[in-house]
């Protein structure tokens, strides 16, 4: 039976519809201004050069809402190297992701004006100290700029000035999603900044409060000398209780726990099951699926979250780029929550201009 005519017509017609005649009113106005100011979003003949996201490349912070930043910091973890790779590895890959959520059409670069800033330098890369130290200083000028940052590592270790910066003049909450919990006493491999220790430090130096931070995936052979967490009052989950509780508990317990305060998202890939995710420095098996992790991290959307970062990916140790890939999809779910955020605390949205 040959389809009714009627109906076919109205298939050529939707078949003839333009891309700035998108049915969301958003996306049509997005497109055509893509269109009209001849951006790369739309093009990729004009995407010769890999930045976040497809965001404009700048070092001008007084222009910046949301500012993507590579933190290529790879001493002061104990296992594989090479996760100075990582902010490269997902520039490449974040091309693939975005620009308009695909399941609430929010678009970061109609909310904010989000660019692509760079990567820290390190005067002495191989000094644990003194990298901890530029980062600081880095963030400190984000912070003073009102910047509100998406970093790619690096080890885990870069979350620590991160958040001594952040939280300068209130502790922040923490949603930490991570096979370790990183809050080990004593030192590791004989120093005390590490990926191993990086939120006891934050807590030392102020950058968060640990009765309001909760930790998601923690498992492992390492899991006893995670004590810190549990003596300081941080919301422990473990695997365990995530597959016990199920998604929906966990997230009533991260805003029970987070509230209505400002708060940091740092995702360390490990904390997503190796099968999914190889390409890191400690892999770890029994963890959360890329599926779950994504869900969790649309589940905190609502919070008022002030920065975020990911972290520990290794690409030399990656399998055809899938932890890439992945990891960089998960930026964005997360770019797109950080713009939403800063356009509710303003009160007001800046657009992207390329
Ligand atoms: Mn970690």
């Amino acid at each position: 039976m040959p389809l009714d005519p009627e109906k076919l017509s109205q298939y050529q017609k939707a078949a003839l519809k333009q891309l700035d005649e998108n049915n969301d009113p958003r996306i049509a106005a997005f497109f055509k201004r893509c269109i009209e100011e001849n951006n790369p979003v739309l093009a990729p003949a004009l995407h010769t050069e890999d930045y976040f996201y497809r965001a404009p490349r700048t070092r001008d912070l007084v222009a910046v809402d949301i500012g993507c930043i590579g933190v290529p910091m790879d001493v002061s973890a104990p296992y594989r190297g090479g996760a100075k790779f990582g902010p490269r590895k997902i520039r490449e890959w974040s091309k693939n992701h975005g620009p308009i959520h695909d399941r609430w059409n929010t678009i970061p670069f109609d909310l904010c004006s989000v660019a692509d800033i760079g990567d820290v330098e390190f005067s002495r890369p191989h000094d644990t100290r003194q990298t901890v130290e530029d980062i600081f200083n880095k963030f400190c000028e984000l912070y003073d700029a009102d910047v509100n940052p998406l970093s790619i590592g690096g080890v885990h270790t870069i979350s620590h000035p991160i958040l001594k910066a952040l939280g300068q003049k209130e502790p922040l909450g923490l949603i930490h999603i991570d096979a370790h919990a990183d809050t080990m006493t004593g030192l590791m491999q004989g120093e005390e900044l590490s990926d191993g220790a990086v939120f006891l430090n934050a807590v030392l130096d102020q950058g968060i409060d640990p009765e309001r931070t909760i930790q998601i995936g923690i498992r492992g052979r390492a899991t006893p000398f995670w004590q810190f967490s549990h003596d300081s009052g941080m919301r422990v989950i473990t695997m365990d209780d995530f597959d016990e509780l199920g998604l929906q508990k966990v997230l009533e317990e991260v805003r029970k726990i987070i509230g209505d305060g400002p708060c940091y998202i740092s995702m360390d890939c490990d904390g997503i099951d190796s099968t999914y995710l190889p390409g890191t420095q400690l892999p770890e098996p029994f963890g959360l699926t890329s599926r779950e992790v994504r869900s969790l991290i649309r589940g905190l959307r609502g919070l008022d979250i002030v920065g975020a970062d990911i972290v520990e990916l290794c690409p030399l140790v990656d399998v055809q780029d899938m932890s890439s890939n992945l990891t960089a999809a998960l930026g964005f779910e997360l770019l797109c929550l950080l713009a939403e955020s800063r356009e509710r605390r303003i009160g007001k949205s800046r657009k992207t201009y390329w």
